[in-house]
C-alpha cells in the first residue's frame, strides 16, 4: 500500500481487518518496523480520536510523530493553483507539502468538505495535492468525501461484536442543526458494500427523502425511507448525520423522530448502536442508548488505534 486515501488502496480487506485485530492482541509486535521513521499528522480541522489514536498507533510501531494544525500553528495555506497570492494565505501547498515530504516518511491529512462547491469537494483536491507535492505516502485522516480509518475501525468492531455469521447492518441518518459532511456515511457505505459483496454483512441505508448519498457510494444498497422498517431485525445500527448531497450542504429537516432511542432498539435483533463520535447527546441519540450495554461507541473509538496501526504497518512495510 502506498497511499491510504480510500478503500480502493486496499488489496485485501479481510487481511487488513485481521491485521488490526492482531495489533490489538499484541500492540508492540512490530516496534522495530517504524524505528527512525517519522509521520507528520496535519490537521485543517478539529480532531480528538483521529489525532490521538493515529499518534498512539505510530508510536506502537516505533515511529516518531509530529503534529500540526494548519492555519493555527502554521501559515495559512493557499490551495488554488496559479493565483496571485495577495490575500491572507502566506504559503502555497506546493512548497508546504514538498517541505513536509522532506521531513516525513508518511503524512496524514485531515481536510473536511467545505460544503460550498460539491464538484470541488468531490474532486478531493487537498488529498491529491499533498500526494503529488509531498512525494511520500499519504494517509486520509478524513477528507472531503471519505473517512477510511473510521470505516476500518467500524469493520473491526462489527467483526468482534457480531453474534451471527452475517449480521444486518443499518446506516441511519440522524438529526442535527448544523450541516455536516457526508464523508463518514460515504466511507461506511463504501466499506459495507464490499463486506456485503463478500457475504460478511447485509447492509441497508435509511434516511429522509432529500438525503440521498452520492450514487457511487450507495451502489446497489437498498435505501428504505421508513426508519422503523429498516431497523427490523438489525444487529447493528450505525447512526450519523450528514447534510444533503443533492441540495449540496443544506439542512433539509431536523425531524427529531429520526434520533435513536430505546424504542428504536426494541425493533432490532438485540441491535448494537454505533457512532463515530463526537455525538451530541439527546439530539442524535438518547442518553439511555449511549449509556446502555447496547452502545459500542467507546469500543469503536478504541479500535481506531488498531485500524491506524494496521494501515501504517502496511505502508511501512513498503517504504
Ligand atoms: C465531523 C463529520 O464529518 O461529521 C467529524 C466526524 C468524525 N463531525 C462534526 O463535525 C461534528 C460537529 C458537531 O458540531 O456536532
Amino acid at each position: 500500500m502506498t497511499n491510504f486515501l480510500s478503500l480502493a488502496d486496499v488489496t485485501n480487506v479481510d487481511a487488513l481487518i485481521q491485521s488490526g485485530r492482531d495489533a490489538k492482541a499484541n500492540p508492540f509486535a512490530d516496534q522495530q518496523l517504524g524505528k527512525n521513521k517519522t509521520i507528520g499528522l496535519i490537521f485543517f480541522n478539529s480532531s480528538l480520536r483521529t489525532r490521538l489514536s493515529t499518534q498512539k498507533a505510530a508510536q506502537n510501531l516505533g515511529m516518531n510523530v509530529m503534529t500540526m494544525n494548519v492555519g493555527q500553528d502554521s501559515w495559512g495555506l493557499e490551495m488554488e493553483e496559479g493565483v496571485l497570492m495577495n490575500a491572507d494565505k502566506a504559503e502555497h501547498v506546493r512548497e508546504a507539502a514538498a517541505v513536509m515530504g522532506r521531513y516525513c516518511d508518511i503524512i496524514g491529512i485531515r481536510a473536511f468538505a467545505e460544503l460550498q462547491d460539491r464538484d470541488k469537494d468531490y474532486r478531493e483536491q487537498v488529498m491529491h495535492q499533498f500526494a503529488t507535492y509531498a512525494k511520500v505516502p499519504i494517509v486520509n485522516l478524513e477528507s472531503a468525501t471519505r473517512h477510511p480509518l473510521q470505516s476500518l475501525a467500524d469493520c473491526i468492531t462489527i467483526e468482534e461484536s457480531k453474534t451471527v455469521k452475517r449480521p444486518k447492518v443499518v446506516l441511519t441518518w440522524l438529526p442535527h442543526f448544523k450541516p455536516l459532511p457526508q464523508a463518514v456515511a460515504n466511507s461506511f457505505c463504501e466499506w459495507m458494500n464490499a463486506r456485503a459483496l463478500s457475504g460478511d454483512v447485509d447492509f441497508v441505508v435509511t434516511h429522509p427523502k432529500g438525503y440521498e448519498l452520492a450514487p457511487e457510494f450507495v451502489g446497489n444498497t437498498p435505501v428504505i425511507y421508513d426508519q422503523n422498517e429498516a431497523f427490523k431485525g438489525a444487529d447493528f445500527i450505525y447512526g450519523k448525520n450528514w447534510s444533503s448531497y443533492t441540495q449540496y450542504g443544506q439542512v433539509l429537516t431536523q425531524d427529531p423522530s429520526w434520533a435513536v432511542t430505546m424504542d428504536d432498539l426494541r425493533l432490532t435483533n438485540d441491535g448494537k448502536f454505533m457512532h463515530c463520535l463526537p455525538v451530541r447527546r439527546n439530539l442524535k441519540v438518547s442518553d439511555e442508548v449511549l449509556d446502555s450495554p447496547s452502545s459500542l461507541v467507546i469500543e469503536q473509538a478504541a479500535n481506531r488505534e488498531w485500524s491506524a496501526q494496521a494501515v501504517l504497518k502496511e505502508i511501512l512495510s513498503t517504504i
